[in-house]
């Protein structure tokens, strides 16, 4: 349908780590959304831009599988939905647009306070509790070390403490959660911001139009707060 050629298509994350930060950069771009947080689809009232607001986990999908034109999630969710989708033999083509300046975030293995560490292949057999399990494993194949991952979507720093898991591959902003948990980060193996992705294919060009300008915005936005 017409819109479809003519309105740009977003999706953020609906409420999460991410939701303050892009809101912020869409504001401070001139782009006016109306705000009731509860709708799923919400329209710019100044521009030809549509706002679809869900899980950050179902961004990437909505970019690759072409319902979407553009979507804001951290790299860490991005890389490990592609390689889920990889296996599942669905469609994993996107286009990086933009590195964002927030998200920052790296994806650690930790383990006990009080263990010993030595290296990755300390964890050799071990249980590793995560909901990262293809780019911890990755890691893990890429230096030779067998283990287990046990997949937890919340909740991963209790893990050791319940008896689930030996050690966990999580997320890490300050180390405070970890600290709280009796936890300490022994390696890092991915570093992740947040970026716009946009589908890999051509825009209509009056879309293209608009994402050129949007873009544009995005760049002096940044620049200016660095
Ligand atoms: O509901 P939905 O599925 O959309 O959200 P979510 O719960 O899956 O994700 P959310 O909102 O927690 O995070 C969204 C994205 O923000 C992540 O995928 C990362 O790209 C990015 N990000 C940046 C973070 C953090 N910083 C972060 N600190 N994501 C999670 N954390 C967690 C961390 O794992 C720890 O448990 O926050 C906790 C506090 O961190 P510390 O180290 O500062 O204590
Ligand atoms: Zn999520």
């Amino acid at each position: 349908n017409g819109s479809e050629k003519k309105r740009l298509r977003i999706a953020i994350q609906k409420s999460g780590r991410l939701t303050d930060e892009t809101l912020k950069l869409f504001k401070d771009s001139g782009i006016k959304i109306s705000s009731n947080r509860d709708h799923l689809l919400a329209h710019a009232e100044n521009l030809p831009i549509d706002i679809l607001r869900v899980r950050d986990d179902d961004i990437p999908g909505l970019v690759m599988d072409h319902v979407v034109d553009w979507g804001i999630v951290g790299q860490n969710v991005l890389e490990e939905t592609t390689m889920q989708r990889d296996l599942d033999g669905m469609y994993t083509g996107f286009n990086e647009v933009l590195k964002l300046n927030f998200g920052d975030c790296r994806l650690s293995v930790a383990v006990p306070m009080e263990e010993e560490w030595h290296g990755l292949s300390d964890l050799e057999g071990k249980k590793i509790a995560t909901t990262y399990p293809h780019l911890l494993r990755r890691v893990m194949k890429n230096a030779g070390v067998n283990f287990r991952s046990v997949l937890l979507t919340g909740s991963v720093e209790v893990a050791p403490r319940a008896g689930l898991a030996d050690a966990i591959c999580d997320l890490v902003c300050t180390g405070a959660t970890l600290q709280s948990n009796g936890l300490k980060e022994v390696e890092t193996i991915y570093t992740s911001k947040a970026v716009l992705i946009g589908r890999d294919q051509p825009l209509f060009p009056e879309k293209q139009a608009i994402a050129d300008m949007i873009i544009e915005r995005f760049k002096g936005v940044m620049s200016a707060v660095e």
